[in-house]
């Protein structure tokens, strides 16, 4: 019998959607804050694989999702082209800035990045034995234009300034940039997938803030030449791609990009979704990660509206962004029992 996951994304329309959740594992769970301690800090437990598997497992443990995803970071991918990475307790991550041509031109080549990245690899092989027979296991990288905002801005930014500074000073270089992230995550999911996962999910977490040509040239066409390299070269393994805060551009990205799946984030409803991006395919999503903190009957009335709203074609129930630290785990035993009984 097929894992639900892999039907859903193989565009069977099921009575009960495939459930799982972005950050599952995270600070939310206690389990998970005892093993990042163990670890010593976040890049150390991103680059032991025993410690990795085991808190990826934690959340199918207590919830019994559907779906594992991978415990490692969009980060590392920067940091095995040559820029250096570190994360700041209650801040989050930095890394050194690209501020010119030579500096993208300085940059490892794609085929160097499993050297630091063998460890992701032999987490995944821990977790392809371990899984229960129905879970399946998600891969993922995050989108060139995503990370490209990192590697430019050397942090998170309100709203992408200094990359948007760097493509408009610099098209080519900015150009190239992207480039050599898409070549190396190209290398990295082929990995990833000849290492057991069953599903790969690109994540271009500021994709809303690419509009006109810029959204065709780095958000489409980045996730298309990934997309279409990977079915080449592991044809049947499905794509999930995550276009956060895309809007209208939700409507046909599926088929502009040769994704198996959108994902939604929750600024988008899911009756509009329906009629507008399910026509094209699998749809992910989107309830508010919110409610994973307030619960209550809001809860549990908005888990059950947008698993009604999406039951007509093949959609996986996940929140519209990761789960945040604040979340009640509680709350997520009460989703899951909502999405079941809608
Ligand atoms: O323990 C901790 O303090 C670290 C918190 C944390 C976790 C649990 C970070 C730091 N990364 C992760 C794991 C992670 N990151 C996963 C694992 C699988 C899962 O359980 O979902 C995944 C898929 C990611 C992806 C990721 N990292 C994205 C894309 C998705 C999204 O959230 O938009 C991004 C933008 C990052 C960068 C990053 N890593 C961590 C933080 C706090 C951030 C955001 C930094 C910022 O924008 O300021």
């Amino acid at each position: 019998m097929t894992k639900l996951l892999l039907r859903a994304l193989a565009g069977e329309t099921l009575p009960t959607p495939p459930i799982w959740m972005m950050r599952q594992a995270g600070r939310y769970l206690p389990e998970y804050r005892a093993t990042r301690e163990k670890a010593g800090d976040f890049l150390s437990l991103c680059y032991s694989p025993e410690l990795a598997a085991e808190v990826t497992l934690q959340p199918i443990r207590r919830f019994g999702f559907d779906a594992a995803i991978l415990f490692a970071d969009i980060l590392l991918v920067p940091q095995a082209l040559g820029a250096d990475l570190w994360f700041v307790t209650g801040e989050g991550p930095r890394l050194s800035t690209i501020t010119s041509r030579a500096q993208v031109e300085a940059l490892k080549s794609a085929g160097a990045i499993h050297e630091r990245l063998s460890p992701i690899y032999e987490t995944i092989r821990i977790l392809a034995r371990e899984l229960p027979r129905e879970t399946a296991l998600i891969g993922f990288a995050g989108a060139p234009w995503t990370v490209a905002t990192y590697m430019i801005a050397g942090r998170g930014t309100p709203d992408q300034g200094p990359a948007h500074a760097f493509k408009a000073a610099d098209r080519t270089a900015f150009s190239a940039l992207i480039e050599r992230i898409t070549e190396a995550t190209i290398l990295y999911l082929s990995a990833q997938i000849e290492a057991g996962a069953e599903a790969v999910k690109l994540f271009d977490s500021w994709a809303g803030s690419l509009k006109g040509a810029d959204f065709d040239d780095f958000a489409i066409a980045p996730a298309r030449r990934i997309i279409a390299a990977l079915k080449e070269r592991h044809p049947g393994i499905p794509v999930i791609a995550f276009p956060r805060e895309a809007g209208e551009r939700y409507i046909g990205f599926a088929k502009a990009t040769g994704a198996d799946c959108v994902a939604l984030d929750n600024s988008v409803s899911a009756e509009w979704a329906a009629g507008h991006v399910q026509t094209g395919g699998c749809v992910q999503g989107n309830l508010d990660p919110r409610h994973m903190v307030t619960g209550g009957p809001e809860l549990e009335a908005e888990a059950q509206r947008i698993t009604r709203a999406l039951r007509g074609g093949p959609h996986i129930f996940n929140l519209g962004h990761g789960i945040t630290p604040d979340a009640d785990p509680d709350n997520v035993a009460r989703m899951i029992e909502a999405v079941r009984s809608a």
